[in-house]
């Protein structure tokens, strides 16, 4: 498999679930590659052929299909070494509770980040308007981060005791978060989980070959 990652983006996700599969199914796991672009490699050719959108993640498949979508990517990384637990079984309570929560934040949580983050792509270049938007944005990333720490159960991940891709698509989330006016660090028992999945070996080998730490720029990529 080969994925194409922007530093600290959605991306990061996949990229930890392929370093903590590779790590649960050894042998048993494919190859894999991580070509980190550098931001504005995705938006030429080479790249825009591989996904014309020019977003990550894009992962191309043992099979050689390329796949978009952080959901799609996820759960296939997920399905290809079941010995991770980074999914619960399919036809199980806990798969619905984790496709619940993945969609939730690869499309509620992810679009209010950009409209924060990337607001010129909203409101255009009117600075009333951007502040605008950036207010209306950071009330909805602070009601979506409440909701998510609430959804950390006792074991302190989303579904049982084990971590599974709804925590990465988390973590890269609440990683973003400790750069707003309202840091991820204000957020206990998220900012404890943020802490707790940073120091996971498989965690630290992604962000290493991203090249990046817990420092966020406040805005930009997203
Ligand atoms: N819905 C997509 C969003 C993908 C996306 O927008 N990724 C961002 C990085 S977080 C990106 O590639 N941005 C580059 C751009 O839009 O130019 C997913 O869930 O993967």
């Amino acid at each position: 498999m080969k994925l194409y990652a922007l530093p600290g983006a959605t991306s990061l996700a996949t990229h930890i679930a392929l370093e903590m599969a590779a790590e649960a199914a050894g042998p048993d796991f494919c190859r894999f590659e991580v070509v980190v672009l550098q931001r504005g490699q995705n938006d030429e050719p080479p790249f825009r052929r591989i996904n014309p959108l020019g977003t990550v993640p894009a992962l191309v498949t043992e099979e050689g299909v390329v796949l978009t979508e952080s959901l799609a990517t996820l759960l296939h990384v997920a399905d290809k070494a079941p010995q991770s637990r980074l999914a619960p079984a399919p036809n199980s309570p806990q798969r619905d509770r984790l496709h619940m929560l993945l969609s939730m934040m690869v499309s509620s949580v992810h679009a209010a980040f950009q409209l924060y983050r990337r607001t010129e792509r909203f409101a255009g270049g009117d600075e009333a308007a951007q502040a605008a938007v950036q207010g209306l944005a950071l009330q909805r990333i602070d009601r979506y981060l409440n909701l998510l720490q609430a959804e950390l159960g006792v074991g302190g991940y989303l579904i049982g005791e084990h971590v599974s891709v709804a925590d990465l698509m988390l973590f890269v989330t609440a990683r973003w978060g400790a750069s707003l006016p309202r840091p991820t660090m204000q957020y206990p028992r998220l900012w404890s989980f943020t802490q707790q999945l940073a120091a996971m070996p498989a965690v630290k080998r992604a962000m290493q070959v991203e090249g990046i730490g817990m420092t966020v720029p406040p805005n930009g990529l997203g």
